[in-house]
């Protein structure tokens, strides 16, 4: 047997370990007790990893051989191919034509790599990440106030405050282990929790108060706090005195945005009718987050994408951190604004410097004398003061022509970047598009002229740096894919290829990562935070061994072996020594609702999908939570535009269109809809919003503002709607409305039109399959149709059409493909649309971790008498497991119980 193995998740930025461990036939995937991220917790998406890469072993999911121009070649000729069009580029156009478009989600020696190559070698500035969509706000927020980069808390602090405020973060669904701490924190000792978001969302489930604040009004929250701070003596003058500067400037431009609450609450939109809720007015709720603030000298204030998507995100940032600064309570313990990062290796990019306005090891591009060090340090000739183009204006210059080549890694940016329609363009026009992914079809690499397959997360070997600035292991545990190799090694290979072989000596990872750590301690006479010098001349064992520890770890300052903060003692990474407090003004976001677009979108994620889905949507267990991208919206809304529960609806922006599944929920407030982020053009016909979004960004950051789009909303008129499920992918591009999931024996595809269609081509007999037949049920009068394909006794196919949308359980038509032989009475019970179990019809998943969907629930609360979530946990296991569905378990009690048996 071979031995486990210790790694860490590769979605969000909590970085929990986790032991894999070989079984008979693959892998389980357990959270590890000894890692002080999860300290053994595990969610719904790190559960179902192991689901993911098996998915992707048993289907044509993964991109397995290099490509050039759409012929598979080997790697030598795809290296050279590479390098060499890169050289032609850059001998017509020059270095600056050249660009990298990273990731997050790449591993810490990957993306030190990539930036050493462009900046230091090529002699291009432009490098940018898919991190300006995601924390950039956060870095020029952090910079401005502390002088450095730096998360100053740590996880253990949520476990210890009195009061957590979640602004501007879905906690619960987002980073669902920290959640599960703070919840159990909050039963052991009754931590007040504060949610502030336009939306009651799974993280309400454990919040003491909602303030559901009109949508980029945070600035006038905070200045309307930090106004009232100052005038009722809340602040702690005495710190303010030692170790912060422009405390009098950031008051008064506070007081003048917000004098009063009154006037806080009318900016914020706390002065309606729907801001109220069993707990008070909006105002009243105000009152009481503004004395719960004052009142508890252990705050943590977490934030993330509410706050940092918007064009006014760097605001929002000093508006929170001035807050803390100004009560003195910044790195102390349960006591610190607290940044939670989204993706595995957020805080690495950061640290290697992938941002276009950093350099390495926390060191700035502008400056001269950060760019002569660095470019002693990588004996580069071409490393030259200035930053390159941010995400946004990057792809502009590529539509303009400026750019000519841009080598895409680890992100999809035809769907997360704003306004995709425009990045299409730019994308199609570019001479030269690489693209590295470990699957094989994104919507980007439909750009590609040469893609190149990256090792996955199983087959990897590196480091990630979490949001508590720990950085961890993550280890191989499988033989790589097919022919797909580590991204460093793409890199490397290229980069020898190109002529820089001494600099890009590489034999794994490690000596990347000493190189690296010896960056970092580089003449860094201690201004420099990041400062991971004990590791600049690790051993290959040493490396391999490496258990988490925190940053920072040099000479100086051994990290110690629990938690660790920054900033507790009041001095800062500035030259003074102080932080600096940031006089701000709230200012609306850039565009404005308008006759023809009256209502706001907001968007973001699900519980159980990551991102553009290339992973997470291969896995049935994961699909089954919100198989289709729904249109959140309230039922006045859904009534004046005509919209009604499980139809569909249209969405318009300025820039674009999508198609959505409307729910209809009191969670959305009137004139605000919520989408997810994740649908494109290979999971669905019209169900991405990237394509709705426009590019407006932060002035500061250059972060797009995702949250806040100007739409319309109409409904759909289906003329039918159907189900089809089948073992091949299907080409439905001919069809106004089609969402793909995976089910647990077949894709499943929801579909609809709007005009007649020949429903049986959608189940195509093969041309050389003898053995193939149809089966059908048709019922013209009723508009219902229902077909199976069978090979033999197999079942290969079925389409389910009527006016609305067909009834049926869809785990059970698809569990059928899985079985040898479909028996008559299935046949039957197909063709009659019957399925056995009525409860199974259209039911919808709440734990993913023991299958657990509504029906169930429900049933135990009508049949067995269930009254609370501890109750469903016993009767049905659902909740016990990672706990990411408890949110939603009690929703459908709420829903389900008369109100007095609360
Ligand atoms: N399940 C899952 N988890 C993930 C990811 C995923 O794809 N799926 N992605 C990871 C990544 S990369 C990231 S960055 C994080 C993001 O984590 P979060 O930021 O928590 O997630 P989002 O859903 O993008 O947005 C958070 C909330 O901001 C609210 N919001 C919108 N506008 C405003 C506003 O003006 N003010 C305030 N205060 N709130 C507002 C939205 O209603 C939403 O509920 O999640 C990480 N974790
Ligand atoms: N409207 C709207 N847009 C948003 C957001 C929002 O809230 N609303 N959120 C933004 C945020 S915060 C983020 S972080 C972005 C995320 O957006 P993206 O980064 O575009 O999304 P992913 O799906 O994570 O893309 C990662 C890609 O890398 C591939 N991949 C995975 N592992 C590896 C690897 O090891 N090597 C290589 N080479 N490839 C790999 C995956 O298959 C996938 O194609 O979206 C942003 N866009
Ligand atoms: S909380 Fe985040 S890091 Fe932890 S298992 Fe879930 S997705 Fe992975
Ligand atoms: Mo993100």
């Amino acid at each position: 047997m071979r031995d486990e193995v210790k790694t860490t998740c590769p979605y969000c930025g909590v970085g929990c370990g986790l032991i894999i461990s070989p079984t008979r036939d693959g892998f389980a995937v357990g959270g590890d007790p000894d890692h002080p991220a999860n300290l053994g917790r595990i969610c719904s998406k790190g559960a179902a990893l192991i689901d993911t890469i098996t998915a992707e072993t048993k289907r044509d999911f993964r991109l397995l051989e290099p490509e050039v121009d759409g012929q598979q070649v080997n790697w030598s000729t795809a290296i050279a191919e590479t390098a060499n069009r890169l050289r032609d580029t850059i001998a017509k156009h020059g270095p600056k034509s050249v660009a990298f478009y990273v990731s997050g989600q790449l591993l810490t020696e990957d993306y030190y790599v990539a930036n050493k190559l462009i900046k230091g070698f090529i002699g291009s500035p432009h490098i940018d990440t898919n991190s300006r969509l995601c924390m950039a706000s956060t870095v020029v927020g952090h910079k401005r106030a502390f002088g450095a980069d730096v998360v100053p808390g740590c996880y253990e602090d949520l476990e210890i405050a009195d009061l957590v405020i979640l602004t501007g973060s879905n906690l619960a669904w987002c980073h669902p282990v920290l959640n599960q701490r703070l919840r159990a924190a909050k039963e052991k000792r009754g931590t007040k929790i504060v949610v502030i978001d336009p939306r009651r969302t799974a993280s309400c489930d454990i919040a003491d108060l909602h303030l559901a604040i009109k949508p980029g009004s945070d600035v006038a929250l905070f200045n309307g706090l930090l106004a009232w701070l100052d005038q009722n003596g809340n602040t702690d003058l005495r710190y303010v005195a030692r170790h912060v500067s422009g405390y009098e400037h950031a008051v008064a431009e506070a007081r003048a945005d917000c004098p009063d609450i009154e006037i806080t609450a009318q900016k914020c939109g706390l002065d309606t009718q729907e801001s109220a809720d069993e707990l008070g007015s909006g105002l009243e709720k105000l009152e009481t987050f503004f004395s719960w603030f004052a009142a508890f000298d252990r705050t943590v204030t977490v934030f993330s994408q509410g706050v940092n998507q918007s064009s006014s995100g760097s605001d929002k940032v000093n508006s929170i951190l001035n807050c803390h600064l100004a009560t003195g309570r910044v790195g102390k313990p349960g006591s610190s604004p607290f940044s939670v990062t989204g993706q595995p290796n957020a805080m690495g990019g950061r640290e290697v410097g992938g941002l276009a306005n950093q350099l390495a090891a926390h060191m700035n591009p502008n400056d001269p004398i950060d760019v002569d060090r660095v470019r002693r340090f990588w004996k580069s000739d071409v490393l030259e003061p200035g930053e390159g183009y941010k995400a946004v204006d990057m792809f502009r210059a590529i539509e303009s022509g400026e750019i000519k080549a841009v080598w895409i890694m680890a992100t999809n940016p035809a769907v997360s970047l704003p306004d995709t329609g425009r990045v299409r363009l730019a994308l199609s026009r570019c001479p030269l598009v690489i693209a590295s992914d470990v699957v094989n079809d994104t919507d980007t690499l439909r750009y590609a002229h040469i893609k190149l397959p990256a090792s996955g997360w199983a087959e990897k070997s590196g480091t990630v740096t979490n949001s508590e600035r720990r950085i961890s292991r993550q280890r191989p545990f499988r033989e790589a894919q097919g022919n797909a190799k580590p991204d460093w090694w793409i890199m490397t290979e290229v980069a020898r290829s190109m002529g820089y072989a001494k600099a890009f000596k590489y034999k794994g990872p490690s000596d990347i990562f000493a190189e690296h750590a010896a960056l970092s301690e580089f003449e860094n006479d201690g201004m420099r935070a990041f400062d991971i010098g004990i590791w600049h001349k690790p051993k290959k064992s040493a490396y391999d061994a490496m258990e988490p520890f925190q940053w920072p770890a040099s000479r100086k300052h051994q990290p110690a072996s629990g938690s660790e903060r920054l900033y507790g003692n009041g001095i800062f990474t500035t030259s003074s020594g102080r932080a600096k407090m940031i006089g701000v003004e709230h200012i609306p976001p850039q565009s404005q609702l308008s006759k023809d677009f009256p209502l706001i979108a907001n968007s973001g994620r699900y519980r159980d999908q990551w991102h553009t889905m290339t992973r997470t949507g291969t896995a049935a267990r994961l699909s089954a939570h919100r198989p289709e991208p729904l249109l959140e919206v309230n039922p006045k809304d859904a009534g004046h535009y005509g919209l009604t529960d499980g139809s569909i609806a249209r969405i318009n922006s300025k820039h674009g269109t999508s198609l959505m599944r409307v729910l209809v929920t009191d969670a959305q407030l009137p004139g605000q809809v919520f989408v997810p982020m994740h649908w494109n053009d290979v999971f669905s016909g019209a169900g991405g919003i990237g394509r709705l979004m426009p590019p407006n960004v932060d002035p500061h950051s250059g972060q797009p503002e995702s949250k806040y789009v100007p739409v319309s909303i109409e409904p759909f008129v289906t003329r039918w709607q159907g189900l089809l499920f089948s073992n091949t992918p299907v080409d439905l591009s001919h069809l106004p409305y089609w969402v793909s999931a995976t089910g647990p024996g077949s894709m499943i595809y929801e579909i609809a039109g709007d005009e007649a269609c020949m429903f049986k081509s959608l189940l195509p007999i093969a041309a050389n399959a003898d053995d193939q037949h149809i089966i059908e049920y048709n019922d013209t009068k009723k508009g219902v149709h229902r077909y199976a394909r069978l090979n033999g006794g197999r079942i290969s196919g079925a389409l389910f059409i009527s006016p609305d949308r067909p009834a049926l359980g869809r785990d059970w038509v698809s569990n059928l493909f899985t079985t040898e032989t479909v028996a008559t009475a299935e046949r039957n019970a197909l063709l009659a649309g019957r399925m056995p179990d009525a409860g199974a019809i259209n039911d919808r998943l709440i734990c993913s971790c023991f299958s657990v969907g509504l029906a169930s629930i429900s049933k135990a609360i009508t049949e067995q008498n269930a009254v609370s979530a501890s109750d469903i946990g016993r009767l049905l296991q659902a909740g016990t497991g990672c706990g990411s569905c408890l949110p939603e378990i009690k929703e459908i009690l709420d829903d389900a119980l008369p109100r007095a048996a609360e």
